[in-house]
């Protein structure tokens, strides 16, 4: 019988990825966008008019608007809550909306479930961002989180996420859901959102060096900078900005990451599984291997700092242990850090030529 799956936050990067693997996997996909004043299915365009798949209209944050949704459908053998107000910064500024959507909408989602279809699956997007300040260390004194890792919350995000978390472990136990959570350690790709740091420095080294082009900067030496922006002859450029350089994140490739949440479901009893690469890098590192796939290796002179983006409070360090998800699972991530961020240039870069006709290879 054809498999029947409900993906809550299917506009966002996630949802995006996970409904071309389950439509690749032959089964039928609802996808539930929250109305928008303008159109926020960019991501989800190449599957709108895909005879499986069907966009219908709910918020996470109404109970029973969620209760609309599910009740629509008969049979439903999954159910994807990927939902989310996902910008750890921007949860400084919005707490309270931050926690209706991340907290309380997964509860919002499980409660139904829990009352009238029991037998669905159900999926949970958990998040690294729960250990924030806490680590432990393998035997040679390396710092790492796995799924025995203490939660230590520092962000009104990672709080609601916590709760989401510990909801989904409670209804498992006390109800008997097949509900897991993937605690999914930072995920990127061509789709993530633009205000991400990856997407970030890599929107801007495109729009730079468009620019060099445009302005025939044969070389980099010829250009200057001040505190805000780079100079070439009389010509100006904003030079990119950033808040904190040295947190440390272990970042994968989304398109792997939705294949694990897909996994967690197949299996006999639901679980919670850390999805990452084991491996980190700063900032600093990402800057590197972004500046560096154009050659510029002094990448001081085009990046400032502003206070703008700087957090409250930081999450410091993040590497993951994925030995429960390789063991139990039999997953491993394709991509590494290197592959991922010439991924992302690259899709960038053909994005850009195909809106006009210019060339860029000119550093
Ligand atoms: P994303 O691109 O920000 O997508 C979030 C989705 O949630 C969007 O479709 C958004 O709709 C939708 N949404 C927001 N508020 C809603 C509401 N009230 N009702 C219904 N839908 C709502 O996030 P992502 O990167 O795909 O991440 C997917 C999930 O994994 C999120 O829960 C995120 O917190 C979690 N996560 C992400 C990462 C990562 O590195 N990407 C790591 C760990 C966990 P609009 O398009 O209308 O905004
Ligand atoms: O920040 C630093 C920033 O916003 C990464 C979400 O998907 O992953 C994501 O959360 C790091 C932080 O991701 C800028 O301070 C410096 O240390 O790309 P980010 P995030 O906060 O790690 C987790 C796992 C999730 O669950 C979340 O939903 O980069 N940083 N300068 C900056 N970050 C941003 N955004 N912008 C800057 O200018």
């Amino acid at each position: 019988m054809k498999m029947k799956s409900i993906i809550f936050g299917i506009t966002g990067q996630d949802g995006s990825h996970l409904a071309d693997l389950l439509l690749n996997k032959g089964y039928d996909v609802i996808g539930v966008a929250r109305r928008s004043s303008v159109d926020n299915t960019q991501r989800i365009k190449h599957i709108l008019n895909h005879s499986r798949f069907q966009l219908v209209e709910g918020d996470i944050t109404d109970s029973g608007s969620v209760a609309n949704v599910l009740n629509n459908y008969e049979h439903v053998d999954e159910v994807y809550n990927l939902a989310a107000q996902s910008h750890v910064g921007t949860s400084f500024s919005q707490p309270l909306l931050t926690w209706d959507i991340t907290g309380k909408g997964c509860l919002n989602i499980l409660q139904h479930i829990k009352d009238y279809m029991p037998s669905t699956r159900f999926y949970q997007a958990s998040s690294s961002e729960m250990f924030g300040a806490c680590y432990d260390r393998d035997r040679e004194g390396n710092k790492y989180q796995d799924e025995n890792t203490k939660f230590l919350p520092q962000s009104p995000y990672a709080i609601a996420k916590c709760a989401a978390h510990h909801s989904v472990r409670l209804y498992r136990e006390a109800y008997d859901l097949h509900a897991s959570c993937g605690i999914l350690f930072n995920h990127e790709g061509p789709r993530r959102g633009d205000n991400f740091v990856t997407k970030k420095v890599i929107n801007w080294l495109a729009d730079f060096v468009h620019w060099m082009c445009d302005n025939n900067v044969t070389n980099t030496s010829y250009l200057e900078s001040d505190e805000n922006y780079i100079m070439y002859n009389d010509v100006t450029f904003p030079k990119l900005m950033l808040g904190n350089l040295d947190s440390y994140r272990d970042w994968g490739y989304a398109g792997d990451y939705v294949e694990a949440m897909w996994l967690m479901l197949q299996q006999d009893d639901p679980d919670d599984y850390v999805i990452c690469t084991e491996k980190t890098h700063s900032i600093r590192d990402l800057l590197d291997a972004s500046f560096g796939y154009f050659n510029i290796t002094n990448w001081n002179k085009y990046v400032g700092q502003d206070e703008r983006y700087y957090r409250p409070a930081e999450v410091n360090y993040l590497k993951g242990k994925a030995e429960k998800a390789r063991v139990k699972l039999g997953w491993t991530p394709k991509h590494d850090f290197n592959s991922l961020v010439k991924l992302m240039i690259e899709e960038k870069l053909n994005e850009k030529l195909s809106h006009n006709d210019r060339h860029i290879k000119c550093v």
